[in-house]
């Protein structure tokens, strides 16, 4: 009997822990409110309360080291003097909102610091009331993405929270290729991150991405093999690698230099003093149509065509063909040289018409002078 008792209390005691454990897991991850705030832009901290808003008392409150006072309001006032200086010119309330019971707290120029779990606690005359938020930073993600020599390289800054580098290449290649990542942190805890990986564009086909991601972003770098084109004076069109969905932004480039700029989907570009007579137009697609090239503008276009996720540089080496160029200056040569033949011919003709009837004059003068001599 009593050990029948005890084996039941023994279940009881463990369900009641169970149950416990239970409810205290769902008053933490029901009672947080996660909130995602975008890096030195302006985030609002949701809370809410139901009653009078005669003496309300609303106590906002970092739950870090030393529980910083974030917000204080009672007695129909902001009470900041002992606000934190973390906080200070960086936080308000919604005063017009109050009176529907919303305490959300607005918080500008976000910091990593900022990071963490906030208690927000509000008495009114007939209630009290304590939530929790918890608030996430993070930056968008930038790539770029370089080929010096024989090595690739990669790198993205100011990113939060920390972020990784992965090289792929497509197709995929069995051979793991060397690569070395390197991160820092800098002072306001963002993180500097750069890759490096050694390879030939020109070995082969691949694309070789590179692949910066936190947990919330990612972004995608890649570079196409280098390939040529031969261009002529009168008309050069390269190709540019595009993608399914619509580009955000396009940029040609020679030698480093911008020819030009597209960004939108619209059909308006911006074309760099230096080129405008040379650019002819921009398809949909992102390829280049240009005039007049000669001998100077050789060398190596990128094209940079970017969308929400990934950045695609194509590399191609353009050489002018001296064919081209030299034929047109033959042929404008030998029309000059036409020209002149036909010009002097038709001279020459009519200098000898002209001397042959002086000569036929002179004749006949002597002719009808004979007789008078
Ligand atoms: C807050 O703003 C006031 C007035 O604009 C300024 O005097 C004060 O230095 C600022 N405090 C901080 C910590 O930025
Ligand atoms: C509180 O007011 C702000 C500003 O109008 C608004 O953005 C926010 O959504 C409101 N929050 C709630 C819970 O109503
Ligand atoms: C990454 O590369 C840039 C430029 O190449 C350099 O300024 C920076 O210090 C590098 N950062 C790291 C973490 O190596
Ligand atoms: C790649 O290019 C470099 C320099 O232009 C050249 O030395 C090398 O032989 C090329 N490799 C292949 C596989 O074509
Ligand atoms: C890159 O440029 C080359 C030459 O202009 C072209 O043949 C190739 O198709 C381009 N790549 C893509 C993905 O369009
Ligand atoms: C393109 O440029 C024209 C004239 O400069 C302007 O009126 C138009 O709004 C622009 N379109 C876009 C999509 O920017
Ligand atoms: C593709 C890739 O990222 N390969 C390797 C790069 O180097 C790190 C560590 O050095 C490896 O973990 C990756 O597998």
């Amino acid at each position: 009997m009593t050990c029948y008792r005890i084996r039941i209390t023994r279940i009881d005691s463990t369900m009641c822990l169970v149950i416990v454990m239970f409810l205290w897991i769902l008053t933490i991850s029901r009672g947080d409110t996660e909130v995602s705030c975008v890096f030195m832009k302006t985030c609002i901290l949701p809370c809410t309360f139901q009653g009078n808003t005669r003496g309300v008392y609303i106590h906002w409150m970092h739950l870090s080291e030393g529980h910083p006072l974030v917000y204080l309001y009672y007695g129909n006032k902001d009470q900041l003097r002992t606000q934190d200086q973390q906080f200070r010119n960086r936080t308000s309330l919604f005063k017009d909102q109050l009176s529907r019971g919303n305490a959300s707290l607005q918080l500008t120029g976000v910091q990593v610091q900022d990071e963490g779990r906030y208690s927000c606690y509000i008495s009114t005359i007939n209630t009290e009331k304590d939530s929790f938020i918890n608030l996430k930073v993070h930056t968008p993600v930038k790539v770029s993405i370089q080929h010096i020599g024989n090595r690739i390289t990669c790198s993205s800054e100011g990113i939060y929270p920390e972020p990784e580098l992965t090289w792929s290449t497509r197709p995929p290649s069995k051979v793991s290729f060397k690569n070395t990542t390197t991160v820092e942190q800098t002072k306001r805890q963002l993180y500097n991150i750069n890759g490096s990986l050694i390879a030939s564009l020109n070995e082969s086909d691949r694309v070789y991405s590179c692949t910066v991601s936190t947990q919330r972003n990612r972004r995608r770098a890649s570079l196409r093999q280098l390939s040529s084109v031969t261009g002529s004076f009168t008309e050069t069109t390269i190709p540019c690698p595009s993608f399914n969905t619509s580009p955000t932004s396009l940029i040609w480039r020679f030698l480093n230099r911008a020819i030009l700029e597209k960004t939108g989907s619209g059909s308006n570009y911006t074309v760099s003093k230096e080129w405008k007579q040379h650019v002819k137009a921009v398809s949909e697609l992102g390829s280049l149509t240009l005039l007049g090239l000669t001998s100077e503008k050789e060398g190596i276009y990128t094209c940079e065509i970017s969308n929400v996720e990934e950045m695609l540089i194509n590399y191609t080496i353009i050489q002018i063909s001296q064919g081209n160029t030299y034929m047109t200056i033959i042929a404008i040569t030998a029309g000059v040289v036409v020209l002149i033949c036909i010009l002097s011919s038709v001279c020459l003709v009519l200098y000898c018409r002209r001397k042959r009837g002086q000569q036929e004059n002179s004749m006949t003068a002597s002719e009808s002078g004979e007789p008078n001599i």
